[in-house]
């Protein structure tokens, strides 16, 4: 019986089906099924067809493309952004090199807060905008699927200003984009001394923010200086109580014990993870909270010591990847950079690696029904690589190897060579 198809990718050299009935858990992350010699075929925006040249010999298309013998892989989920903000810190680049602290930038009213101000003074329309060449650059880096996270207003009307932008921008913009309402970013210098009042005024939210669908997950920033982990309990249950996922920023600067946290109250994620206790390591597994890793903010705040992504695999813990892309701790839309630095710094193998920034990162934000596989069924959102192989990709690093993005399966992004667009030879 022939089989007729809108798209058929034909000559791929290596194809990554990432087939999974659920987040990939410890060993399991390890192995991968890789197609050599590979088609693809693509019907309604959809997966219809993956497996050998020879299996598809039956199949009738009325577009083919040519992967000429390249890697072929899902899009990429990056499950872990600060997407939509107002102006920029590089001025505390020069604070970083003399070694003052990220949490010392933050009480001087730096960092976070000097976000908040720009944020504030920033239009929505202009918010939008400022977001869109991010957004466009993290689609070029092979990413398909992402979160965004609010948590530059810290009042009532900057974060839903954020929220607004982050759902405008999901409707004009290809890339599908999950929201997360992070009002518990940190403390506005106004409320220094009433973080209780303030958590209150940002939980009174909740109700406005579920009746608009302006976004699916409530965050907290659990970290010394910011709020504590009963804070976030409370927090949270309030979030949890209203029927919104949860995730937690945790233990990414001191061991609060977030990760405990976030596995006691079924936190779909907990995110940066870099001084999670053992206990914690355990009891996300046993929860099923994915660790979703940020080593891109690990490298920029210059420190030594980075998550401990083996352990957490060992324990049978489903990790993910993510850019943690943010005006003042990672400043990259990169997440192939990402990928190289989970393998450098968190001794994660090429496999692990793969599942992390497809199947458990869409899993992480609630998406995996939908992305981070190329199985039968699901949405064709593919990347072609300038590469023949999937060990390529982690190893070969800084720069974009992407050489073309298919959305719904149609191409929205097309590089050649390595490049974008040559304007000499
Ligand atoms: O703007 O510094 N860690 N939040 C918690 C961030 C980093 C983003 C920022
Ligand atoms: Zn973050």
């Amino acid at each position: 019986m022939t089989l007729q198809v809108d798209t058929l990718l034909i000559n791929i050299g290596q194809l990554l089906p990432m087939k999974a009935n659920g987040p990939k858990k410890g060993k399991e992350m390890g192995s991968l099924e890789v197609i050599e010699h590979a088609a693809l075929g693509i019907k309604d925006e959809k997966v219809v067809f993956y497996g050998t040249m020879e299996e598809a010999s039956h199949i009738k298309s009325k577009e083919q493309i040519d992967c000429q013998n390249k890697l072929v892989t899902p899009g990429l989920v990056d499950p872990h952004t600060h997407l939509v903000f107002g102006g920029s810190r590089e001025h505390e680049m020069a604070l970083k090199q003399q070694g003052v602290p990220y949490l010392d930038i933050l009480k001087n009213g730096g960092g976070i807060l000097s976000t908040v101000e720009a944020t504030r003074n920033t239009s929505l329309e202009d918010l939008i905008d400022k977001a869109k060449p991010h957004l466009n650059r993290i689609l070029s880096y092979g990413v398909t699927t992402m979160e965004a996270k609010s948590g530059y207003g810290l009042d009532p009307e900057t974060e839903l200003k954020q929220l607004e932008a982050i759902r405008a921008l999901n409707q004009d913009h290809v890339l599908d984009i999950v929201s997360t309402f992070l009002g518990a970013h940190a403390i506005p210098a106004s409320q220094k001394d009433d973080p209780d009042g303030f958590l209150d005024e940002m939980a009174r939210m909740f109700e406005e923010i579920k009746e608009k669908n302006l976004a699916e997950y409530v965050d907290i920033f659990t970290e010394t200086g910011v709020f504590t982990v009963e804070q976030s309990r409370r927090f949270l249950q309030r979030a949890k109580d209203y029927g919104f996922g949860l995730k937690i920023h945790a233990d990414e600067i001191d061991p609060l014990g977030g990760a405990e946290l976030a596995a006691e109250l079924d936190a779909i994620s907990a995110d940066h993870l870099v001084g999670t206790s053992d206990e914690g390591i355990k009891r996300m597994a046993q929860a099923g909270t994915i660790a979703v890793l940020l080593p891109g903010t690990t490298f920029y705040l210059g420190k030594e010591t980075y998550a401990r992504a083996i352990e957490m695999i060992q324990q049978d813990n489903a990790v993910a990847l993510a850019t943690d892309f943010n005006p003042g701790s990672c400043p990259t839309e990169n997440i192939q950079l990402i990928m190289s630095l989970a393998a450098l710094r968190l001794k994660m193998t090429p496999e692990e690696i793969w599942h992390a920034v497809t199947v458990n990162a869409a899993h992480a934000i609630g998406r995996g029904d939908q992305a981070g596989q190329l199985t039968v069924g699901r949405k064709a959102d593919v990347v072609i690589w300038d590469a023949a192989n999937y060990l390529y990709i982690p190893y070969h690093y800084g720069v974009n190897h992407v050489h073309a993005v298919l959305k719904n399966g149609k191409v929205v992004y097309k590089r050649g060579n390595g490049v974008e667009r040559l304007s000499f030879s």
